[in-house]
């Protein structure tokens, strides 16, 4: 048997995480071969929850489980991993402005990011799904000088599964033969799920749709969905997410398909006219466990104006937790 690979959870006792905890311990990251160890992370109030949702953990009999640890001290958590999902995060509670939230959910990745950066294997791969995401990862980032800032990542890969989805039903194709769909910029509505390099069986996707479901009803419907899902469901998307994250990750390890890419929210090297460092939603391929940017796409006039309201859109996030930086 192989050595078990530590991964660690963050806001472990939360909805997301109900999800993404039981499709790690059944192999859906690393295969069947690879035993795990869950290092679960929480706040003090939230860990008799925890407590339940370990010994659902355990009442599964997982194969490859073979420990779990679960703490409210990010430094154990993060002690020596290999993977990290930082899923917990500070909700918006009615009333509260933006710029609290997102002060508030900066000082967790601010600690976070400090924590991760003493702890942590200095390869590890960490994925920010907690929101406002970009920010939180651009915070972890600037406080965990010791790690390279490709060894973090923010999700977008929701937007981008919920894009691909559309177009495929849209279309009338599985989501299989969907490639080169991108998101581009902040997980937010101000995201640009963007058509003109996507390819349905080969074809460009603009040759098959019209321009206007493309503006008027695809974009809002990726942008809005997480909104319309809570709507129906009366609580935010989970599973989906859940399953975004183990997309995200594990393509991150294993590498994109020949002639395909996905959509992650990494730190801009400049790229299309995006401000560096800032953590931006791009067209990805990866490669030995190292993404990069598409570069040199061609891009018309509407699609960089929208890359340019979701760069403004960050810089303001960014100027509202600049005293945490
Ligand atoms: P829940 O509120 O169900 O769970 C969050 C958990 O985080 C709670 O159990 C809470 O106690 C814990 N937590 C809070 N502060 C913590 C800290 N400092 N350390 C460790 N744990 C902490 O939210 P859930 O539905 O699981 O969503 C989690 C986060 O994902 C939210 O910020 C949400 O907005 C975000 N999402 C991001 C998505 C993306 O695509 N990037 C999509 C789904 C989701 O909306």
């Amino acid at each position: 048997m192989k050595t078990p690979v530590d991964i660690a959870v963050t806001g472990a006792a939360g909805q997301i995480s109900y999800s993404l905890l039981f499709r790690l311990a059944a192999g859906d990251l690393l295969g069947p071969d690879q035993p795990i160890v869950l290092r679960l992370l929480e706040i003090t109030p939230a860990m008799e929850v925890l407590k339940g949702v370990v010994m659902e953990l355990h009442d599964c009999a997982f194969p490859l489980l073979h420990k779990v640890i679960i703490t409210d001290d990010p430094k154990v958590a993060f002690d020596n991993v290999d993977y990290a999902f930082l899923v917990g995060a500070k909700p918006r509670k009615q009333g509260m402005l933006r710029s609290d939230l997102l002060s508030q959910n900066a000082e967790i990745f601010l600690v976070q990011g400090q924590a991760l950066n003493e702890v942590a294997n200095r390869n590890v791969k960490v994925l920010v799904t907690g929101n406002p995401a970009n920010t939180n990862a651009y915070l972890a980032i600037n406080h965990a000088p010791d790690l390279a800032p490709e060894c973090f990542a923010a999700m977008t890969m929701l937007d981008h599964t919920r894009a691909v989805s559309q177009l495929a039903q849209k279309c009338g194709v599985p989501t299989r033969d969907i490639k080169n769909m991108t998101v581009w910029g902040n997980h937010s509505c101000m995201q640009y799920p963007d058509l003109h390099n996507a390819l349905v069986m080969g074809r460009p996707a603009l040759d098959l749709v019209e321009q206007d479901w493309f503006v008027d009803e695809f974009m809002p419907i990726v942008q809005y969905r997480g909104a319309e899902v809570i709507k129906a469901r009366g609580q935010s998307s989970a599973a989906s997410a859940a399953n975004a994250a183990i997309m995200h990750m594990s393509t991150w390890i294993h590498g994109t398909a020949e002639g395909d890419w996905v959509s992650m929210a990494v730190p801009s090297d400049g790229s299309y006219g995006i401000e560096s460092g800032l953590v931006f939603s791009f067209p990805v391929t990866v490669a030995d466990g190292q993404y990069a940017i598409v570069k040199g796409l061609d891009m018309n006039e509407f699609s960089l104006e929208r890359l340019r309201q979701n760069e403004a859109e960050l810089m303001e996030e960014r100027k509202a937790v600049k005293h945490l930086l």
